[in-house]
C-alpha cells in the first residue's frame, strides 16, 4: 500500500522510546523524523474521526534549539483528546512499517474511523523558527498525505497559540488566517482601551514603553506585526532572533522564571522599565523588572500574578453586572481559577482571600484547561506563564443578548460597559490555549484600566521564596503521585521522608513529580526564606536520587 511504501522512508531510530507526555513528543530533532511522519498519519485519522480540521504544531517550545517536538490540536483548538494518547505512543514506537500498518488498521476498525463517503481529512500545519522545522514539516506532510485523500495545509511559521486559534476558528466556520488573528486581537484590545474610565487615563503605566524579550523565537517577530495595529501601546522587542541570538539561550520566559535573572540584552539601563518575556513558541508570558543597577537580579511577575490580575479585573466586571438592580439573578456567572502545585503558595492564599474558588490540577495544559472549562469564566495559569481565560458559550450568549438589549436603552451605562468589557476579553484572550501575545495585550490594558504600574501590580502579594531542581534518575516513572501531584504514593516511604524535611522549615512546602517533557524528576520547594527553600529543595532531591 501507499502507507507501507511511504512509511519505509521514515524508519524510527533504534533504542529510543517516545511518549506523548505533557506537551506532545519532544526529543533531539534528529530523532524525530519518523515520529513527526507518524503523527501526521494520526492527525489525518483524527480529522476523519472528528470530521473536522485538526492542527499539527512542530515546536519544542522553551527547550534548546537542537530539540524539536510535535503536538496535535483537536477540533476545539485544545490539546489532543487524552483517549488517543496511548495510540499516539504506540504509533510513534511501532518498530517496522508492517507493525505500523497493522496498528493503524486495528485502530481504524476499533475507532470506526470513516473512510468512504466521509469528508476527507484536513490538517493545518504550523512550526516554530527552529532550523530543523523545515525537514520535519516535510515529514509531517508526507504523513498526512499517506492517508487517502487527506489534505495538509501549510501555514508556515507560527506561534503555537496562533495555530490552535486557527484550528478553532476554522471549525467554527470563521475566517482563520493570520490576518484574522491579528485583526481580532487588535480590535478587541482597542475596544477595551476605549472602555477605560476617563478619570484614570492620566495615571499612565501604558504611555511609557514596554520592552519584550522574544526568546529569539517566533513571538517577537509576530509581536512587531501586531504592534502596528494597536494605538497607544509602544513596544520595543529585543531578542527577536533577527540579530543573531540563539533561541532560548539565556533568554525567554522559561529562563527568566526559573533563573530569576535578566535575559540577555537587558540590564542596568532598564531599571524602572516594564519588561516582559515570551518563550520560544510564544505560549508563555512573564513580566519582570530589573531590580537594581548593580546586579542581574529581577523582580519576577509570574503566571500566578498574571492570573491574579485577570481575576481581579473579571471579578470587578461581574460585580458591576450583579449590583445593578434589574440585572440581579439574571445570570449568576460562576468564576473559577485553576492552578497547579507549582503555583506560589502566596498566590493561592491571595486568591482564596479574594473569595475565589481555587482548583488544583496536575501539571499539563490539558488538565488545567479541562477544569477551567467547567466554569462560566475559568481562569487558569501555570506559574511559568502559560494560561488563558475560558468563557462558556452560554455566558457569551447572555453577554451578547445583554449588550444588544442595553445598547438600545441605557446607552453607555456602567452595566453595559462591564458586559462589553467581558465580551472584548473573550475575544482578545485565546480560547484555545495560553497565548503570550493575547495575554500581554490583556495585561497591558488592565494595568491601564487600573492606573497601575508594574510595581503596584507586583505588590498584590509577596511571593514565598521557592526553588526548583531537576534530578536525573534511572527510571522517573518509578515516582507515582496523587492529589494533583502533591503527594508521592510510590515508592513507599518517600512521602514520609519528604514530610519530615518539610517539617523543619517555616512555611515549608515541597513536592516531586516525574517531568512529562524531560527525562528528570522535578523537585519544588517553598519556605519563608530563600535559604530555606534552597536547602529544602536540596534535601528532598537527595531523597529522590
Ligand atoms: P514538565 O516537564 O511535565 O514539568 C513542563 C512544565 C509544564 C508545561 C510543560 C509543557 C514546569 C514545572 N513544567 O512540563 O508546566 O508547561 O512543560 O511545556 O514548568
Ligand atoms: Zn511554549
Amino acid at each position: 500500500s501507499l502507507l507501507l511504501s511511504s512509511s519505509s522512508h521514515y524508519l524510527p531510530p533504534q533504542g529510543v522510546k517516545l511518549s506523548y507526555g505533557t506537551a506532545g513528543f519532544r526529543a533531539d530533532a534528529s530523532l524525530l523524523h519518523s515520529t513527526v511522519y507518524r503523527v501526521g498519519i494520526l492527525a489525518a485519522l483524527r480529522s476523519l474521526k472528528t470530521q473536522s480540521m485538526i492542527g499539527m504544531m512542530t515546536t519544542a517550545s522553551h527547550n534548546k534549539i537542537s530539540d524539536n517536538g510535535v503536538k496535535i490540536a483537536d477540533p476545539s483548538g485544545g490539546m489532543l483528546s487524552q483517549q488517543w494518547e496511548p495510540f499516539a505512543d504506540a504509533l510513534a514506537n511501532a518498530p517496522s512499517p508492517q507493525d505500523l500498518v497493522q496498528l493503524i488498521n486495528e485502530f481504524v476498525k476499533k475507532e470506526n474511523i470513516p473512510f468512504s463517503g466521509a469528508r476527507p481529512a484536513e490538517v493545518l500545519l504550523g512550526r516554530d523558527t527552529r532550523p530543523s522545522g523545515d525537514a520535519l514539516l516535510k515529514a509531517a506532510k508526507d504523513g498526512v498525505t499517506s492517508v487517502i485523500a487527506a489534505v495538509a495545509i501549510d501555514m508556515g511559521i507560527l506561534t503555537t497559540p496562533q495555530l490552535h486559534w486557527m484550528v478553532r476558528a476554522r471549525n467554527k466556520g470563521m475566517k482563520a488566517s493570520e490576518h484574522d488573528y491579528f485583526g481580532q486581537l487588535s480590535s478587541s484590545f482597542r475596544c477595551l482601551m476605549d472602555l477605560i474610565p476617563g478619570d484614570k487615563s492620566t495615571f499612565g503605566g501604558i504611555n511609557d514603553k514596554l520592552v519584550v524579550d522574544g526568546a529569539n523565537g517566533v513571538g517577537g517577530v509576530k509581536l512587531k506585526v501586531l504592534e502596528k495595529l494597536l494605538n497607544g501601546l509602544i513596544i520595543e522587542v529585543r531578542n527577536s532572533g533577527e540579530d543573531g541570538g540563539i533561541l532560548n539561550e539565556g533568554v525567554g520566559a522559561d529562563y527568566v522564571q526559573k533563573e530569576k535573572v535578566v535575559p540577555h540584552g537587558f540590564g542596568s539601563k532598564d531599571v524602572g522599565t516594564r519588561c516582559a518575556s515570551l518563550d520560544g513558541d510564544a505560549d508563555r508570558l512573564v513580566y519582570f523588572c530589573v531590580s537594581s543597577e548593580s546586579s542581574s537580579k529581577i523582580d519576577l511577575v509570574d503566571g500566578d500574578k498574571i492570573l491574579s490580575l485577570f481575576a481581579l479585573f473579571i471579578r470587578e466586571q461581574l460585580r458591576i453586572l450583579n449590583e445593578q438592580e434589574d440585572m440581579k439573578n439574571s445570570y449568576q456567572a460562576r468564576l473559577g481559577v485553576v492552578q497547579t502545585a507549582y503555583a506560589n503558595g502566596a498566590s493561592t492564599n491571595y486568591l482564596r482571600q479574594l473569595g475565589l474558588e481555587v482548583n488544583l490540577t496536575p501539571t499539563g495544559v490539558k488538565y488545567l484547561h479541562e477544569k477551567a472549562a467547567e466554569f462560566d469564566i475559568g481562569i487558569y495559569f501555570e506559574a511559568n506563564g502559560h494560561g488563558t481565560i475560558l468563557f462558556s458559550e452560554s455566558f457569551i450568549g447572555w453577554l451578547e443578548a445583554t449588550t444588544d438589549k442595553l445598547s438600545s436603552g441605557s446607552k453607555g451605562s456602567e452595566v453595559e460597559k462591564a458586559a462589553l468589557r467581558l465580551l472584548a476579553v473573550s475575544k482578545l484572550i485565546n480560547q484555545a490555549v495560553g497565548d503570550a501575545l493575547s495575554g500581554l495585550l490583556l495585561v497591558e490594558v488592565i494595568l491601564q484600566h487600573m492606573g497601575w504600574t508594574l510595581d503596584r501590580w507586583n505588590e498584590l502579594y509577596q511571593d514565598l521564596p521557592s526553588r526548583q531542581l531537576k534530578v536525573k534518575v534511572a527510571d522517573r516513572t518509578a515516582v507515582v503521585t496523587a492529589n494533583a501531584e502533591t503527594v508521592v504514593v510510590s515508592p513507599p516511604g518517600l512521602q514520609e521522608a519528604i514530610n519530615a524535611e518539610i517539617a523543619k522549615y517555616l512555611q515549608g512546602r515541597s513536592f516531586v513529580r516525574p517531568s512529562g517533557t524531560e527525562d528528570v524528576v522535578r523537585v519544588y520547594a517553598e519556605a519563608s526564606t530563600q535559604e530555606g527553600a534552597d536547602s529544602l529543595a536540596y534535601s528532598v532531591s537527595k531523597l529522590v536520587e
